[in-house]
């Protein structure tokens, strides 16, 4: 074993030289032997010591070569389980001695990579495949390992050879989207909030954060991968002209002082690789939005809401059986088209579910179509299709529709309408007073959940596996969601007088409802109060006040980058806002990822017309261990510690 052997072989060269001190003044042919004998010990250590370096070069290869066969796996099982001993053996090969040079008179004896337990002893399983470890109650973080041997041969002085074997585990591990509070890809990411904002959960920025104000307050972990300004984007309109609003260098109250912001290591977001996607969809500028490459199915992470299109190469396609997007990871796709039509397919079916079917019926029950409602930042009525959510958990909870795609990881809704960018006649209607409005939806088009206070799987014990909602569309989210709110109950976050975090943390959901792992994904996600009357948005902000409300969601959206016209609103309106929310507090409890730049709500953020709630923002420890219906966990691959042998 490496370690040890270098430090044995230390002290007996100490031990060497203890002895011929001892004995110098004594024998003049003892010190000579001694000599000698140090002069092929020093040697022998040359030996050794480069026979462990070429060691370590057969072993970093072997890794490269051992994570490239197991990324690039063909079926499911392999992706699950992990390559079995005969397929790594078969993908594996020691470097070659032109690749990889020995050391004079060295040669590689053995070389090794096998399926193992976690505690490095050979598998168990069958098939040959690693024994797993798993995360407390999580399949998300499972760890599988190889453990790698490699052993050398090297001549030592006097004739005769030595050998030097070096081990390390190979490890697969998992990490999940929502590890974070806040996960964001974009290259620069802004915090701007007018009242006073806790974000109350880890913050993963991965490019250059700015944040410019003292009513800003991260009381968890923020790391960044490029640099950390406490000023507006050199972009912004305020740069250079308005003096940033942060005082004594963020050091008074916006983050702990012994933890400010950090420079952090990259983390991974999707199996996806980076370098499959169209690169106009990864860097700064959105002007070059487009498609670059003639595919459109590579263009940036928003294809995890765009389904695949005609035959370009699919890079979320990662093997037969495992896409990242989640229309095929759906369990029922919901169609509206220009006329109102709805088409809803379950799982991979080609085939739509007919009028009559039991699914259908109950899926079509909760759906209301041709609503629209006034979004003044979109410049447009925004056709929206409206989900009863508490309709589709009687559905779901009553069996007549089911988890059937995804391994039983919950209910995932894919909802599309096909009809976004044509104009089409609709209506406004007064959702108490039932008045209709005839307006004309030019080009926006929108999904909008309603009565999700109480989620399909959700019940009064145990955790159910959740409820995702996908959409390319806009998204609307209207009133308490996945709370367990009722006529006579509220969420103490919707009820407490006083809310300052850390001090005052109110319960966010309703005493006896257990919630579920939520996503909602769309182009932008939008967030109306439980206050919200579609007919309010056709008349001014004042009339359109907002009550305090509480999401409990996991939130996956795009925005619209700061350019020289328009600041972007920054994270602080990741959700997008439409009402007075003046002195309202809005609860989410959740995490946050903002993925890409939306492509169809791509009003300006300067167009919105709304004043801005206290944001009171917490991550819910249930999305560490428990990922949203559809959403996959990312892979890491490193290299373990040397093992004792
Ligand atoms: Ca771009
Ligand atoms: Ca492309
Ligand atoms: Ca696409
Ligand atoms: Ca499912």
């Amino acid at each position: 074993m490496k370690r040890t052997s270098r430090s044995s072989l230390a002290g007996s060269g100490l031990l060497a030289v203890l002895f011929a001190m001892t004995l110098a003044a004594a024998l003049v042919a003892t010190i000579y032997a001694v000599t000698n004998t140090q002069v092929s010990l020093t040697r022998r250590t040359v030996s050794r010591a480069a026979a462990t370096a070429y060691a370590d070069g057969v072993m970093e290869n072997l890794f490269d070569q051992w994570r490239t066969a197991i990324i690039s796996v063909t079926n499911a099982a392999d992706r699950a389980g992990g390559l079995t001993n005969t397929a790594v053996a078969a993908a594996l090969s020691a470097p070659s001695t032109t690749a990889l040079p020995p050391p004079s008179g060295a040669t590689l004896a053995n070389w090794s990579v096998v399926a193992s337990t976690p505690l490095l002893a050979p598998t168990t399983d069958a098939a040959g495949r690693p024994v797993p470890e798993n995360g407390t109650s999580s399949s998300l973080r499972v760890r599988i390992y190889y453990l790698a041997t490699v052993t050398v041969n090297f001549p030592v002085a006097g004739g005769g050879t030595d050998s030097v074997t070096v081990q390390r585990p190979f490890v697969r591990g998992g990490r999940n989207l929502f590890d974070n509070f806040y996960f964001g890809t974009q290259q620069k990411t802004e915090f701007h909030p007018g009242p006073d904002m806790y974000v109350s959960g880890t913050a993963y920025i991965g490019g250059d954060l700015f944040t410019a104000h003292d009513s800003l307050h991260f009381t968890r972990d923020v790391s960044f991968t490029g640099t950390h300004s406490l000023n507006y984007r050199p972009e912004d309109s305020r740069y250079n002209s308005t003096t940033p609003g942060i005082t004594n260098g963020g050091l008074g109250n916006n983050w702990d002082l012994n933890n400010p912001p950090h420079y952090g290591a990259q983390q991974k977001l999707l199996d996806t690789p980076v370098s499959g996607l169209d690169p106009n969809f990864l860097d700064d500028p959105i002007a070059n939005d487009s498609d670059s490459d003639s595919n459109p199915n590579n263009d940036g992470y928003h294809e995890i809401i765009e389904e695949k299109s005609g035959a370009g190469a699919d890079p979320l396609q990662l093997d037969s059986a495992t896409s990242e997007r989640m229309a095929d990871n759906a369990d029922y796709r919901i169609y509206v088209d220009a006329s109102n039509n709805v088409s809803i397919f379950k799982g991979a079916s080609t085939t739509a579910l007919v009028t009559t079917n039991s699914e259908y019926t109950a899926i079509r029950a909760a759906l209301t179509t041709n609503r629209a409602l006034r979004d003044v930042r979109e410049s447009d009525n925004v056709r929206v299709l409206s989900v009863d959510v508490g309709l589709v958990r009687t559905a779901y909870n009553g069996s007549t529709i089911t988890d059937n795609v995804g391994g039983g990881d919950g209910l995932l809704f894919y909802v599309r309408d096909t009809s976004a960018g044509n104009s089409v006649s609709t209506n406004v209607v007064n959702s108490s007073s039932g008045a209709s409005t005839a307006v004309t939806s030019t080009r926006r088009r929108g999904v909008k959940l309603v009565n999700g206070a109480q989620l399909p799987g959700a019940g009064s014990s145990g955790l159910a596996k959740g409820f995702s909602v996908v959409s390319p569309n806009s998204v609307y989210i209207q009133g308490d969601y996945n709370t367990g709110t009722t006529s006579s109950a509220q969420p103490p976050s919707n009820t407490t007088s006083t809310y300052v975090p850390p001090v005052d943390n109110p319960n966010p959901y309703v005493t006896g409802y257990n919630r579920v792992p939520a996503a909602v994904t769309g182009d932008a996600v939008n967030i109306l109060s439980n206050n919200w009357n579609d007919a309010n948005s056709l008349l001014s902000r004042s009339n359109r006040p907002a009550t305090n409300t509480t999401i409990n969601t996991a939130i996956v959206a795009g925005n619209v980058p700061t350019n020289t016209s328009s600041y972007s609103g920054g994270i602080e309106n990741f959700t997008r806002f439409h009402e007075d929310w003046g002195g309202d507090y809005l609860t989410i409890y959740g995490a946050l990822a903002l993925l890409y730049n939306s492509q169809q709500a791509t009003g300006p953020w300067n167009a919105a017309d709304y004043s801005p709630p206290n944001r009171r923002w917490y991550y819910d420890t249930i999305l560490q261990d428990n990922n949203p219906p559809g959403f996959r966990v990312a892979r890491t691959y490193e290299r373990g510690p040397w093992v004792q042998r």
